[in-house]
């Protein structure tokens, strides 16, 4: 089989190249490693930028996006248990972020690819890419038992964090940056009625906790853990319990508690893999970058990259410009790295690390700064919103 674009991974990253380009007309197949069934299944992200809907809006997938989603102009930063509330169209000109979570955006981009019979494989186990260095790059897979053989002329490596695309580079070509954080995030999704109106970072003596929703009707709260918690330690009562004492009182009494319908612990990563183009091979998303989830940044920088991997893929096929995938690696890294600054900022200041009073007392001196000074709030503000692209 022949393909102009073999995309590897049936996450956000690589539904939303695979729609784009079926739109342009570029013939592309996507290899997915799990059922439908699972991929629609998992519970991640939930806040996504302008330019993120934009993107989904250029996809033709946001119908239910647009009567659904929530819009927030404000988030809020929580210390003492005490909210302060910073506006965003009022920093931005009018710029907002739209609750509406990564499950949804997976399963209308879904939709719209399986409306359209495009190729998409799941199941698809030993995915291999070859010769991306060369003018001939292929792609094997084994379906039911059979090896397939995909020929194209470009590879785009949407295959998250564990891929296999990151890992068939040599070492030599790549350098990784790496921080780990000391702390886990216990979240749990539960069918009730939202503490407050717009997302809620809290630092608090106990650790910190995310106030968060996916519809009117429907929380996603979070608490800081121990790295190496188990998921097994926690009923639904002692979350509840836990989290209400995060919670500035006058929201400790507004909370409603209902049954989890999930719930499971993610570590905390911040992770950088330079270049993000090895010859005919193009990383994006997870594949390329992690960021920890303070900020809501992971799915909405695999948007930008996706907005970046397009352009330079049509000025590549349809242009024959091979500068075009030059510019892929120096576009996309720009923002990630302005990102990976905000979500490591934002988890330094909201979490606690250790009980140095010292390093406290900096961050209630920096959220005091942030939160009173025009500038400081222009730039939560700006961040939160999403970097112009
Ligand atoms: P994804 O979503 O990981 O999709 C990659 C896809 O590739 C498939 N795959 C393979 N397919 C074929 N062959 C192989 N060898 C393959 N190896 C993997 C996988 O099955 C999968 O379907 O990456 P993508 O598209 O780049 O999207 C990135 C976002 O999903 C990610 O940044 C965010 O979800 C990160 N993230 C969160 N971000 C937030 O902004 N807010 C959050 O609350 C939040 N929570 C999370 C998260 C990520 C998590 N994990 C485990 C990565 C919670 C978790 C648990
Ligand atoms: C979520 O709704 O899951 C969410 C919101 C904000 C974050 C992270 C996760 O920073």
């Amino acid at each position: 089989m022949r393909k102009q674009v073999v995309i590897v991974g049936a996450g956000p990253s690589g539904l939303l190249l695979g729609r784009l380009l079926d739109l342009a007309g570029i013939d592309n197949i996507v290899l997915e490693r799990q059922t439908q069934d699972y991929v629609l299944a998992r519970i991640r992200a939930g806040i996504l930028e302008q330019t993120t809907v934009d993107l989904i809006h250029r996809a033709g997938a946001d119908t239910r996006l647009n009567a659904e989603g929530i819009r927030h102009h404000a988030m809020h930063l929580a210390f003492d248990y005490k909210s302060i509330a910073i506006g965003l169209s009022e920093h931005t000109n009018g710029k907002v972020v739209t609750a509406y979570g990564q499950t949804e955006v997976t399963r209308d981009l879904c939709d719209v690819r399986d409306a359209e019979g495009s190729a998409t494989v799941y199941e698809a186990s030993n995915v291999e890419i070859n010769d991306f260095d060369g003018d001939s790059p292929y792609v094997t897979y084994v379906k039911d038992g059979t090896t397939h053989r995909v020929d194209c002329d470009l590879i785009a490596g949407c295959d998250g964090y564990h891929g296999v695309c990151r890992q068939s580079v040599p070492l030599s070509a790549i350098t990784t940056y790496e921080k780990i954080y000391p702390f886990g995030w216990l979240g749990l999704l539960s069918d009730t009625k939202p503490v407050a109106k717009e997302v809620v970072y809290a630092n608090t003596a106990r650790g910190f906790a995310l106030c968060s929703m996916r519809s009117m009707t429907r929380s996603r709260y979070y608490i800081q853990c121990d790295v190496d918690d188990k998921v097994e330690n926690w009923s639904d009562d002692a979350f509840w319990d836990e989290f209400r004492l995060r919670l500035p009182p006058e929201m400790a009494e507004a909370l409603e508690t209902g049954p989890s319908i999930e719930k499971s612990i993610a570590p905390l990563r911040s992770f950088v893999a330079e270049p993000m183009r090895f010859g005919r091979l193009m990383l994006a998303g997870d594949a390329a970058h992690v960021v920890p989830p303070t900020g809501a940044k992971g799915l909405n920088l695999a948007a930008s990259d996706i907005h970046y991997m397009y352009d330079a893929i049509l000025g590549f096929l349809e242009d024959h410009d091979a500068a075009a995938l030059d510019e892929y690696s120096r576009r996309a890294l720009d923002r990630v790295w302005k990102t990976e600054r905000f979500s490591w900022w934002l988890t330094n200041l909201t979490h606690r690390f250790n009980d140095d009073p010292f390093e406290q007392r900096m961050k209630e001196a920096e959220l005091a700064y942030v939160t009173t000074s025009d500038a400081g709030r222009q730039m939560v503000a700006e961040n939160y919103v999403g970097l112009p692209l």
